[in-house]
């Protein structure tokens, strides 16, 4: 079954915004399969976001996302990443449609609330930095009863 990574962070945390947003994507009639609260260090978000590490705005990211707790959990569902991401809308919350997660709670293109992995590829290994296997409670990998 399709998954995705979502993160509430660091501002939405502080915010006190944490349940309401997990509840908006519990509502898209997906599963919460995994759910943590941690503090991410330095090696974790760069791992994280490789993918932009040449971006004039990667060293700001990395201090953010790193500054204080966020909330971590996997959703599972058929076109959960396509469906997740519609519900943050763009990444800019300036520039999200009206009701999406972003646009309602996002600060500004950096503080913007919340993560939701961008392909199912993504998703894979994102799950894999943030979560073991045992700590993933989905129909196909609960046999433990
Ligand atoms: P996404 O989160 O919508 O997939 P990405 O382009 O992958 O957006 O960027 C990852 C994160 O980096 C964003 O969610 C945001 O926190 C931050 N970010 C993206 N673009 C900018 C920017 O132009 N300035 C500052 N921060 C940015
Ligand atoms: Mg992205």
């Amino acid at each position: 079954m399709e998954r995705s990574l979502v993160l509430v962070k660091p501002d939405a945390v502080q915010a006190g915004l944490s349940g309401v947003i997990i509840s908006r994507l519990e509502k898209l009639g997906l599963k919460m399969v995994a759910l943590k609260m941690l503090h991410m260090d330095r090696a974790l978000a760069e791992r994280h976001y490789a993918v932009h590490r040449d971006k004039p705005f990667f060293g700001s990211l990395i201090g953010y996302i790193t500054s204080a707790p966020i909330v971590a959990a996997v959703f599972e569902g058929e076109g959960a990443v396509a469906a997740i991401r519609e519900a943050m809308g763009a990444t800019d919350p300036a520039k999200a449609e009206p009701g999406t997660i972003r646009a309602e709670y996002g600060l500004n293109i950096e503080r913007n609330a919340v993560h939701g992995s961008d392909s199912v590829e993504t998703a894979e290994k994102e799950i894999k930095l943030f979560f073991s296997e045992d700590e993933i409670f989905s129909e196909s990998s609960e046999s433990k009863g």
